[in-house]
C-alpha cells in the first residue's frame, strides 16, 4: 500500500481523522480452542478518512471481502423484531410503489436470511437474492427466498441482466457500504436496472455517527460512511442521480438512499434539504471531525474509569449483544473479561465462542438471568427500546444499565 492513500470514489487525497487502533474482524467470534492464539490472529488499522475532493468518508485500510464474508459468517438479520417490522414494512412499499408493472423484478445485494425478501416472494413476485455468505444463504432459501450464492459485482450483474432481464428495484441494505469494489458494483447496477428503476440503499448515516459519538459504528465491514453529498457526487460519476434520502431511526440513525438513471425522476425536495442541514452543520469540516475525534477518546477514558470502579467495588456487570460493533469498542478501550464477564446474545451462531481480541465468553439470553448480574453493558444500544422492554424484568429486580451512545450513563 502506498504512502499516501487515495479516495476509493474519485481518486482525490484522503485527510485522516481518527485511529482506532490495530482491530481484529468484528465478526471474527473466536472458538474456545483457538483462544491461545488469538494474539497473534490478524489485525489491521482501523483508521478513518474524508476525501478532500469529494468528501466520502472511508476506512483507510480496509479487509478483503471474502475474509469477512464466507459461509461461517454469524450474523443473522431476523435476531430483532423491530428490523423485521422495519423490512416487511419496507417490502410491502415496494410491493405498492415500484413492483407494480407487468412481471415487475426486485435484486437484493446482502439478503442474508430473507428478511426483507420473504414478505416479496409470498406475494409471488419475481425476485432474486445476493448472498456470498453460504450458511446464511441457505437460511434464505429455507425461508422461500431465490437467492445467489455469490459477490454481487458488474460481472454478476451481467448474467443477471442475461437471465432475469432489468431490474425494477435493486435493493441493498447495510451491504452497499461493507464493499470495497464499488466501482464494479454501480457499474453493474447502472447496467442492471431498468429505465425507470431505482437502486435503494440504506447504511449508518455519517451525522447520525458524528452527532452521537457512535465510533463503534466504525469496524471493518463498515468501509464508507455516507452523506448526501458524497453519494449525490459519487452517482453522478456513474451517470445515476440521487433523487431521494430518508433518515431511518433504525440501527442508531441511518441513511436510505434512492438513486434513479440521471434525468428519469423528479428530485425530492428531501435531498436539498439534507445538503443543506449538512452545510449548516458544518459536517466535512475539519473543526467538526477533530472533535469527533477528541469526543471519541473522552467516551473511552469515561467508559473504562466507570467498568472500573464497579469492578473495585465488586459488582458484577455483564454485556448484553455480541455485536460487530462492540469488537470496535472492547478493543479500543481495552474491555476484557475482568470489567465484563461475559455477554448474552440470542444467536446460535456466536454462543459458546470469544469475542475477537478480547476473548469475553458468549453465552445464550438465558445465561443473563442466572442470576441477573448487577450492571448490564448495553453493547446492542441500537436495539434499546426492544431490548429494555424484553428484559424489563432485570431493571424491576434492581438490575441498571450501562449505556454508552450518546454519552457513559447508568439507569
Ligand atoms: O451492518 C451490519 C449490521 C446490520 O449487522 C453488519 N455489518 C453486521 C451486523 O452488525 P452488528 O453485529 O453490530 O448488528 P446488530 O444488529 O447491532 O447486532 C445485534 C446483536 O445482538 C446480534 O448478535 C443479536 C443480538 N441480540 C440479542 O441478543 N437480543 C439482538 C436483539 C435485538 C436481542 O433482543
Ligand atoms: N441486509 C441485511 C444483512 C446485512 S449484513 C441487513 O440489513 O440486516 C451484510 C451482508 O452483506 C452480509 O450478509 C454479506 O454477506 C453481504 N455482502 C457483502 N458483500 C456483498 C456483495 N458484494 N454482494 C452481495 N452481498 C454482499
Ligand atoms: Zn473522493
Amino acid at each position: 500500500m502506498s504512502d499516501k492513500p487515495i479516495c476509493r470514489i474519485c481518486g482525490g487525497a484522503l485527510r485522516e481523522f481518527l485511529d482506532l487502533g490495530p482491530q481484529p474482524m468484528g465478526n471474527a467470534f473466536v472458538p474456545p480452542d483457538k483462544r491461545d492464539d488469538e494474539a497473534f490472529a490478524f489485525r489491521f488499522r482501523l483508521a478513518v478518512a474524508m476525501c478532500e475532493a469529494c468528501t466520502m468518508v472511508q476506512l483507510i485500510d480496509y479487509v478483503q471481502h471474502d475474509q469477512m464474508f464466507h459461509s461461517a459468517y454469524p450474523y443473522r438479520s431476523s435476531g430483532s423484531s423491530v428490523m423485521r417490522a422495519h423490512f416487511e414494512d419496507l417490502a410491502g412499499r415496494f410491493l405498492s410503489e415500484e413492483l407494480t408493472g407487468s412481471d415487475p423484478f426486485i435484486v437484493e445485494l446482502g439478503s442474508n436470511d430473507g428478511i426483507m425478501l420473504h414478505t416479496i416472494a409470498k406475494a409471488g413476485v419475481r425476485h432474486l437474492g445476493v448472498e456470498p455468505c453460504g450458511d446464511v444463504a441457505e437460511v434464505g432459501r429455507s425461508n422461500g427466498i431465490r437467492v445467489v450464492n455469490e459477490f454481487f459485482d458488474e460481472d454478476l450483474a451481467a448474467r443477471i441482466l442475461a437471465d432475469d432481464g432489468k431490474a425494477d428495484v435493486v435493493f441493498a441494505a447495510n451491504t452497499f457500504s461493507h464493499i470495497d469494489f464499488l466501482d464494479s458494483i454501480l457499474r453493474g447496477i447502472k447496467n442492471l436496472l431498468a429505465p425507470g428503476g431505482v437502486f435503494v440503499f440504506e447504511d449508518p448515516y455519517f451525522g447520525d455517527i458524528v452527532q452521537r459519538a457512535s465510533f463503534d459504528q466504525i469496524y471493518d465491514e463498515h468501509i464508507f460512511f455516507f452523506t448526501a453529498r458524497s453519494v449525490q457526487d459519487m452517482a453522478a460519476r456513474y451517470g445515476l442521480e440521487l433523487v431521494d434520502v430518508e433518515l431511518l431511526p433504525v440501527h442508531g440513525g441511518e441513511l436510505r438512499c434512492v438513486l434513479a438513471h440521471t434525468g428519469a425522476r423528479p428530485v425530492s425536495p428531501a435531498v436539498t434539504e439534507l445538503l443543506k442541514q449538512e452545510e449548516e452543520q458544518g459536517l466535512t469540516d475539519s473543526a467538526t471531525l477533530t472533535r469527533f475525534a477528541d469526543g471519541v477518546r473522552e467516551l473511552g477514558e469515561n467508559l473504562v474509569a466507570r467498568l472500573r470502579e464497579l469492578r473495585d467495588q465488586g459488582k458484577r456487570v455483564v454485556g448484553y449483544g455480541a455485536t460487530a460493533k462492540s469488537t470496535t469498542l472492547l478493543n479500543y478501550c481495552g474491555i476484557t473479561p475482568d470489567l465484563v464477564s461475559f455477554i448474552c446474545d440470542s444467536t446460535a451462531e456466536k454462543q459458546g465462542r470469544l469475542t475477537p481480541g478480547t476473548l469475553i465468553p458468549i453465552e445464550s439470553p438465558e445465561a443473563f438471568a442466572d442470576p441477573y448480574p448487577d450492571y448490564a453493558l448495553l453493547l446492542a444500544w441500537n436495539h434499546k427500546d426492544e431490548i429494555l422492554e424484553k428484559e424489563a424484568a432485570f431493571r424491576e429486580a434492581g438490575g441498571r444499565w450501562i449505556h454508552y451512545v450518546p454519552d457513559v450513563r447508568i439507569d
